[in-house]
């Protein structure tokens, strides 16, 4: 048996699902917009966590076919949350380094909004910088192209890549989102330093930043009191499915 073999399966007999984790504004107190994650409802193994799948399924090269199911799953949810009103924010689903190569990102993700009606502005793809700066050239080009549709584009994990500050502002992206390791250690001066340093340059080159693993008031305070608002984390919302966030949504807002 082969996993590629079970990930086809899987995708065939729609055992994915999508969990959604909100992204909060923490001096307006609204929902900025929701990252949208994978999730796999194994027959014998219950739920299993994209930590287990995805290296094998960017291996196999499944991963691109997963994802262009989740962006037609993605675009159409999110229509449906703007239509009954009930949520009009961008949902950000994650790339892949693999979804860069065959070059055909674009017009998946231009049919996704075509058919699903979703304006492209709420919809936005997080990178990380390894695949930013990993054949910069190729991946800026396809980028640029998706941000003139208007697509949104966040660089994640950030602070992690070991990226070379000096291409950052080559990199077409509207928002940083700061890595949940320094949020983590925010205690010590040092990852307070870096934290301070990462919203500075989002300020400097305009564009948002975002903090991720925010799970304690602490660190709420020490976010806000560096110039930070906007917060994804435990302590404001877990990944959820569409069900359970419907009900989030009545209950803040
Ligand atoms: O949701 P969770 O914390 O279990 O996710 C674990 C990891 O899997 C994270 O690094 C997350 O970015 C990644 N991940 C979740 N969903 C997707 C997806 O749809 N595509 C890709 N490429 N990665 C995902
Ligand atoms: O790599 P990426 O940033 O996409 O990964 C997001 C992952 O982080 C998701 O799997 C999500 O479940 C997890 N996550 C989100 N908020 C928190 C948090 O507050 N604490 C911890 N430990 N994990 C979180
Ligand atoms: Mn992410
Ligand atoms: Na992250």
């Amino acid at each position: 048996m082969s996993l590629e073999k079970d990930l086809r399966k899987a995708l065939a007999r729609s055992e994915f699902m999508v969990v959604y984790q909100p992204k909060w504004d923490s001096l307006l107190n609204v929902t900025v917009g929701l990252e949208a994650l994978l999730r796999w409802r194994h027959p014998e193994h219950g739920v299993i966590s994209p930590g287990e799948f995805i290296p094998i399924a960017e291996e196999t090269g499944m991963i691109v076919p997963i994802t262009y199911w989740m962006l037609h799953e993605v675009c159409g949810q999110n229509m449906l949350w703007h239509q009954a009103k009930v949520a009009s924010v961008a949902v950000s689903i994650n790339m892949s380094a693999r979804m860069f190569e065959g070059g055909s990102l674009y017009e998946v993700v231009e049919e996704a909004l075509t058919r699903s009606g979703l304006a492209p502005h709420f919809l936005e793809l997080e990178i990380t910088e390894s695949i930013a700066m990993n054949n910069m050239e190729e991946t800026v080009a396809q980028l640029s192209k998706l941000r003139e549709l208007g697509v949104r584009v966040s660089l994640d994990d950030f602070g992690t890549g070991f990226s070379s500050l000096g291409n950052l502002d080559e990199i077409p992206v509207n928002t940083l989102k700061i890595d949940q390791v320094f949020i983590r250690k925010s205690k010590m001066h040092s990852k307070k330093a870096i934290i301070s340093n990462i919203i500075a340059i989002a300020s400097n080159l305009n564009m948002e930043v975002v903090a991720e693993g925010v799970e304690t008031t602490e660190q709420i305070e020490l976010l806000q009191s560096l110039g930070c608002r906007v917060m994804q984390g435990f302590y404001y919302g877990r990944p959820m499915p569409v069900k359970e966030l419907g009900q989030w949504f009545i209950e803040n807002t």
